[in-house]
């Protein structure tokens, strides 16, 4: 079969000129001001998002100072801790209501480095989503425990694997989506809760044809505060990433059957 050639060359990609940073914070009342200072000073033009779960260490007093002090800084408050997927949502509903190019999710802890986004907002140009990997030729991770490493890198390969996913870093929390993209995947039907959430839309992404570019990034961990990531978060992940391998190779049977006729009389 020849390769389809389309009429005429797709539509170039709208510039992105208004570009929100999504920052989910719980118990981040360290971290949070230097986060910022480096997303504003490296990103002077982008306004600043913190999605704060009622932190009892008080991190949403710190995030309304900050937005007092400066317009680009904005803080969505939320009534109890639901989950980094929870936060984003909301997030995410707030920037397309009020019209952002493009959405960037960013960590408070440091580990996402602000000082990559230029590069990640560039890549964003022929993208629909740009994910800052660590598991693409330049990337890196800085001062994680082997288990640790070792159960990210598992989990990937095991994604790339189940869900037969183009893409190296699918579990990443650093990234530019186009508001185009998060309103052609859609998510309203998002359930995942907490980490894989990211897998969720990456594989959300993907499915819907559109292009998933990865910039090489340096992921540092972090020096300040206690990490969210429990037990829980990582059966959601397992359970939810296996159910949706299973139901993608069922659709792949389905379609080669119906593509080959004569398999139906086997
Ligand atoms: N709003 C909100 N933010 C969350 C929640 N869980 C985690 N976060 C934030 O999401 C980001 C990532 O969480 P981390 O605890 O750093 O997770 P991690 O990077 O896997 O773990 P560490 O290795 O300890 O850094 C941080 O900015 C957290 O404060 C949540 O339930 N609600
Ligand atoms: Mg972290």
């Amino acid at each position: 079969m020849s390769p389809q050639v389309p009429d005429r060359p797709p539509e170039p990609r709208p510039p992105i000129e208004r570009i929100a940073v999504l920052v989910p914070t719980y118990n981040e009342r360290e971290n949070l001001p230097v986060i910022v200072e480096r997303v504003r000073r490296v990103v002077p033009e982008a306004d600043v998002l913190v999605l704060d779960d009622n932190s009892p260490d008080g991190t949403g007093v710190v995030a309304d100072e900050l937005a007092a002090a400066d317009e680009h800084v904005a803080v969505l408050h939320r009534a109890t801790k639901e989950g980094l997927g929870a936060a984003y949502l909301a997030g995410f509903r707030w920037a397309l209501e009020r019209d952002y190019d493009a959405i960037v999710e960013m960590d408070a802890d440091g580990s996402h480095r602000p000082e990559h986004l230029p590069v990640m907002l560039e890549a964003a140009a022929d993208a629909d989503l740009v994910i800052g990997s660590r598991y693409v030729p330049g990337g890196a991770v800085v001062n994680w425990p082997v288990q640790r490493k070792a159960i990210s890198v598992a989990g990937n390969v095991y994604i790339k694997a189940v869900l037969g996913m183009p893409v190296n870093d699918a579990t990443a929390g650093y990234r530019v989506y186009r508001a185009e993209t998060l309103r052609t995947i859609g998510l309203d039907d998002v359930e995942s809760a907490g980490y894989c959430f990211q897998t969720d839309l990456t594989v959300r992404t993907v499915r819907a044809g559109l292009t998933v570019v990865e910039v090489p990034i340096t992921f540092v961990e972090r020096e300040i505060g206690d990490s969210k990531m429990d037990g829980d978060v990582v059966r959601e992940s397992i359970s939810r990433i296996t159910i949706w391998g299973a139901r993608h190779r069922l659709a792949q049977i389905r379609s080669l059957l119906e593509r080959e006729p004569r398999w139906h009389r086997l």
